[in-house]
């Protein structure tokens, strides 16, 4: 069943009805303010960090769910019948509802009693506001006399504290109004240096800015007393919940429309006004703002700037399959994922509480990954922020806090998979960019210049880190954990009421990970790669060396019969061999493995995914590992406190299915890699939408597995290392267009029946215009480029020209 459709044409998911099966959401803006927008209005809006600079106020887990946002009311006067333009909060039935979730951009329109408004959501380039375009049309035919309603409920700025500090927040909220504009002024412990504000241009009839005058003490949003009576009452918060509400009363004629703009932005005092006395703003900011953005000329303007860049941003890699959720998955809504994630890592969704977590070490590697094409000046700078909070011995610290750039003490590191993704990313970014100068850039250790270094020194100390913390069988230390950030195997004690997070003993850390180990083969290649292209030819020889002792050792200790060992406990005892009770076969060492090299020659690694689609396979995609754990282990850590079918726990982790994918496709098999692609691609589960649960149009974290009582579910969507490697594993490994350091590669593993694919692949200011194609019966597969036959699979590009590449598989 589906609860709407793709408009390809305008780059849309078009939802149809409003309760979906759960809040279907959308993001707003590029750059350093940011938006999250329901289906139905609801979510909330930040500068930079979800975490400190957060405008308005979101409730998770709220009952009615999704029930905060930027909202509209529209009031009958004549009849007293009030409804709301997105469904929620009033939840009133609509004659007609229609949501467009476009790139950067939400469209929200309703229809009731013939009365037509039209939303619509989005954040300028550039700009540090959301603009709410609000279009009320009189479709039938007698005058109408209307109020219109906005609503915001701003947050205390630090949305952790306001969340939790009662007895400070209800005391500090401030506010000042002018003329159309309610101006949140609340200082948040640091001195007042800067504010929100919502307009509207057009003289308000009446505005409040006090919560409880607006709904009543015991009234709620769906009801609010203020809309009942029909009137604000200009009240001026003090203290208790700021909030901002315009009343507009608008008289239409049979035909007529109005059109009114709303800026919800966030300023800054200049520097030296900062520690000024409380209770002035430099308004100014706002101002010149709200006066670029005052009618729906440069609404439209605004719309038409977003829609370039995307294109822009889209151009990079375009395909024309013979399959429609293929074409849209690739060059739509994958990249567009893609791009949120970079932009947010795992801080802000409708799961991810903005309060929790910054920007990952590992997570914005893989990220990076994703988009690199699309924004290279980005990733450079995103590369050196992330490698500017490395330790010095390596090691690095699991997150950092998007406002200030710097390692999260609290969290810490030790999580000893971090180091490797950052030579993963720096590849990336020089396959695709060729910009090897970076590794000379001086780069900071642990946020000190003093210990600045070139980036190459980073990457020495990212590969050393894993030779330098080698265990009893000479496999990569787990640390706390690796990928599986579940998988806590340092933890021994067994003292009634210790959490399986605080017991590893940090002297005695012996647990080993083959996830890790083949990570760290397929990092040695990368960064032997890096050493050559810079023509360090020695170095290069001992990281290959240290990664074939590597694939000795996994040889040895981490094969069992079928399949590779997981890892090894603290006690020496294996995870993810056939002699456990459960977790006797996990998805990431199959994956690592193979991706590695290892078993490529005597037949284990074929071997090894055969048993991966045996064990693990489901209709929904691969589960992280079977049988999942029944009982909690201390030894095992949180993995097997989920229960079985869940997360970490035997659910279908969709950001590790795509090293099957890759894995199969490097052996050859197309069939496969997209068998599995097609399993998990939101696009191609549209049509199970009622199962799924989650939006056709972007990945979610996890779809439950085949324990679970709810399989085929998908939760946690949006921020997901899914996005990157999925898109890795279609278009570079399924479809086969890759870029190396010498050139692109052309080395696609497609299914027999694909038929003909066309592809437009910008690479280094070369376009190439390929067709992939199936070759006639019998013969090998060719490449052909500008007409003549090449022998090379990688072509180099010629900048500015135009490539014609034909090529069979
Ligand atoms: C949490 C897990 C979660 C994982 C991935 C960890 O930090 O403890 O519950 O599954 O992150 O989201
Ligand atoms: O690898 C982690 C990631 O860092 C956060 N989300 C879940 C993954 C698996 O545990």
């Amino acid at each position: 069943m589906k609860y709407g459709y793709f408009d390809d044409s305008q780059r849309e998911y078009v939802i149809t009805r409003p309760d979906t099966p759960k809040p279907w959401i959308n993001y707003l803006g590029v750059d350093s303010f940011f938006g999250i927008i329901s289906n139905t209005g609801g979510g909330y809006c930040f500068y930079r960090d979800a975490k400190l600079r957060r405008l308005t106020r979101y409730r998770y887990n709220n009952i009615p769910l999704d029930s905060n946002g930027r909202y509209f009311y529209i009031k009958d006067q004549a009849s007293g019948e009030y409804w709301s333009a997105t469904w929620q909060p009033v939840r009133k039935e609509l004659d007609k509802y229609e949501c467009r979730h476009g790139l950067g951009y939400t469209k929200i329109a309703a229809s009731y009693s013939s009365i037509e408004t039209e939303v619509l959501y989005t954040v300028p380039k550039g700009e540090t506001l959301e603009l709410h375009q609000v279009k009320i049309t009189n479709s039938g035919n007698t005058v109408r006399q209307l109020s219109l309603f906005s609503f915001v409920e701003f947050c205390l700025w630090d949305a952790s504290e306001d969340d939790r500090n009662f007895q400070r927040n209800l005391n500090i909220g401030e506010v000042e109004v002018e003329g159309s504009t309610i101006y949140h002024k609340t200082e948040y412990r640091e001195r007042r240096n800067h504010y929100a504000y919502y307009h509207v241009n057009e003289a308000a009839t009446a505005y409040t800015t006090d919560r409880f005058a607006f709904t009543g003490t015991y009234g709620s949003l769906e009801k609010p007393e203020a809309v009942e009576t029909g009137e604000l009452d200009k009240q001026i918060a003090s203290g208790w919940s700021p909030v901002a509400s315009h009343q507009i009363d608008v008289t239409l004629e049979p035909g007529e429309s109005k059109t009114l703009v709303f800026v919800l932005g966030y300023a800054e005092n200049e520097p030296e006004k900062k520690w000024q006395s409380p209770g002035i703003i430099n308004k100014e900011v706002a101002h010149s703002s709200i006066k670029r953005f005052s009618t729906p000329e440069s609404v439209e303007q605004a719309m038409a700037e977003i829609q370039s860049e995307w294109n822009k941003l889209l151009a990079p890699y375009l395909i024309k399959s013979g399959d429609e959720r293929l074409d849209r998955m690739v060059n739509i809504w994958n990249p567009y994922q893609c791009m949120v994630t970079f932009n947010m890592s795992r801080s802000a969704s409708y799961y991810e509480s903005g309060v929790g977590r910054g920007m990952g070490f590992r997570d914005s590697n893989q990220d990076l990954l994703g988009f690199v094409h699309q924004v290279p000046e980005r990733a450079r700078e995103r590369i050196i922020d992330i490698a500017s909070t490395q330790l010095l011995d390596g090691g690095a610290y699991h997150q950092y806090q998007p406002l200030t750039k710097r390692g999260n003490a609290d969290i810490g590191g030790n999580f000893n998979d971090d180091p490797l993704w950052l030579i993963l990313g720096v590849g990336g970014y020089i396959r695709e960019t060729g910009d090897i100068e970076i590794l000379d850039e001086k780069v900071d250790f642990e946020n000190e210049s003093s210990l600045a270094a070139p980036l190459l020194d980073h990457l020495d100390r990212s590969f050393t880190f894993t030779l330098n913390n080698l265990g009893p069988h000479g496999l990569p230390l787990i640390g706390r954990a690796d990928w599986n950030d579940c998988l806590n195997l340092n933890c021994f004690s067994s003292e009634p009421g210790e959490s399986f997070q605080t017991t590893a003993n940090q002297e005695g850390r012996t647990a080993e990970s083959l996830m890790i180990a083949g990570l760290f083969v397929y990092a040695a290649k990368e960064y032997a790669e890096i050493l050559r292209t810079l023509g360090k030819e020695d170095k290069a020889e001992s990281v290959d060396a240290a990664a074939a002792k590597m694939v000795e050792t996994i040889d040895v200790h981490g094969r069992e019969p079928e399949w590779f060992l997981r890892a090894y406990d603290y006690f020496g005892n294996k995870v993810g061999s056939p002699e456990c009770e459960d977790g006797k076969i996990y998805i990431e060492s199959q994956g690592w493995c193979v991706m590695a090299g290892c078993g490529h020659q005597d037949g284990f690694a074929r071997k090894a995914l055969d048993a991966t689609e045996k064990h693990l396979g489901t209709a929904h995609g691969l589960v992280l590992q079977h049988p999942p754990y029944a009982d909690y282990h201390l030894n095992l850590g949180e993995v097997s406190s989920y229960p079985p079918g869940y997360k970490e726990n035997g659910g279908i982790f969709c950001h590790n299915n795509p090293w099957i994918m890759i894995a199969e496709a490097m052996l050859g098999n197309g069939e496969k890699a997209y068998d599995y692609y097609k399993r998990i691609a939101p696009a191609f589960r549209e049509d199970v939408s009622e199962v799924h649960g989650q939006e056709p149009y972007v990945y979610a974290q996890m779809i439950a597995g085949k324990a679970a009582a709810r399989h085929g579910e998908a939760k946690n969507s949006w921020l997901t290392g899914t996005a990157a490697w999925n898109y890795v594993a279609i278009t570079q490994h399924i479809l086969g267009i890759r870029p190396g350091y010498e050139g692109l590669i052309i080395d696609p593993s497609l299914p027999a029946d694909m038929g003909k694919v066309q592809i437009e692949r910008v690479f280094r200011g070369c376009t190439y215009k390929i067709t992939l194609q199936p070759a006639a019966s019998g013969a090998s597969p060719s490449i052909i480029v500008d007409g003549e036959v090449t022998h090379s699979n990688v072509i180099t590009p010629q900048p500015e020209k135009t490539l014609s590449v034909l090529a069979t598989y």
